[in-house]
């Protein structure tokens, strides 16, 4: 029905992703912020998310997706971000590595290498893509690092090899870090360590580094998407600083919808 609202017909649905993502609860906060009293996030996952974009995308449907920078779906689609006047997500902010305390001490090579781990959105693009062409995330990481050889070297510049240390990295499996932890997981696999990469939900990825039963992760959203975890664990970890700048977060539609705004969503 042409004459329907964007609310009817979207059947008031907003796409989210994993109930444990910052970027849930920015979605929560942008519902109240707007008074959107009739809308509901639909909780799920990214790969849930990507798909239901990717079936509307197809047929030239309306959808609106939780969506975050940097991300495989801006290349593969013509999308936009709706304009958040009311800046219900917040500023652009860093990815942190974030290490459990006495990884110094018990591991200072791994811990040097996750010190100096830095990269671009266009690295991370660059993996993420071939992971999006269906390319293995090993396969897709193990490629990236071979073609980034000067930039690996930044990372692992004085740091010697080890033999067959254990070393548990957790990760959530949203796109953007599933790429991260790859690429970090085979530079770690190319020192000497045995690694695991541990696919867990946001809040044990926290507490996993907080209680040491994980020894990393890379995927802290900071200063403000996981604001709560950082502030309750403050003190058992160590913020190793960012590893990539230059995030988003918001609720992303299709270029071919006729809304720009949030508060489009009102009507
Ligand atoms: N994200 C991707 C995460 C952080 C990384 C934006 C979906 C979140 O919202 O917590």
């Amino acid at each position: 029905n042409e004459n329907a609202t964007i609310g009817e017909k979207v059947d008031y649905e907003i796409i989210g992703i994993d109930p444990g993502a910052g970027l849930m609860k920015a979605t929560s906060q942008a519902i109240s912020d707007y008074e959107l009293s009739d809308w509901k996030l639909v909780e799920g996952s990214s790969a849930a998310m990507t798909a239901a974009l990717k079936k509307a995308y197809n047929k030239e449907e309306p959808i609106i997706v939780t969506g975050w920078t940097p991300h495989w779906m801006f290349a593969a689609y013509d999308l936009k971000y709706l304009e958040d006047p009311k800046g219900s997500f917040g500023e652009d902010e860093n990815i942190h590595s974030i290490a459990r305390n006495g990884l110094k001490e018990d591991m200072p090579e791994a811990y040097k290498v996750l010190d100096n781990f830095h990269w671009t959105t266009e690295d991370m693009g660059v993996v993420m893509m071939d992971i999006y062409d269906g390319e293995s995330p090993e396969k897709a990481a193990e490629s990236w690092v071979k073609e980034n050889a000067d930039k690996v070297s930044e990372w692992t510049e004085g740091v010697d090899s080890v033999d067959g240390d254990k070393i548990k990295i957790g990760y959530v499996a949203w796109d953007s870090e599933i790429a991260s932890t790859n690429v970090i997981g085979k530079v770690l696999t190319d020192l000497g360590y045995d690694v695991t990469l541990s696919q867990v939900e946001a809040g044990p990825m926290w507490t996993g580094v907080a209680d040491g039963s994980l020894d990393a992760h890379i995927a802290g959203w900071l200063p403000i998407t996981h604001e709560d975890y950082a502030s309750k664990f403050e003190g058992k970890f160590e913020d190793l600083g960012p590893n990539l700048e230059g995030t988003k977060l918001g609720l992303v539609v299709p270029s071919y919808m006729d809304i720009d705004s949030i508060e489009d969503l009102k009507e």
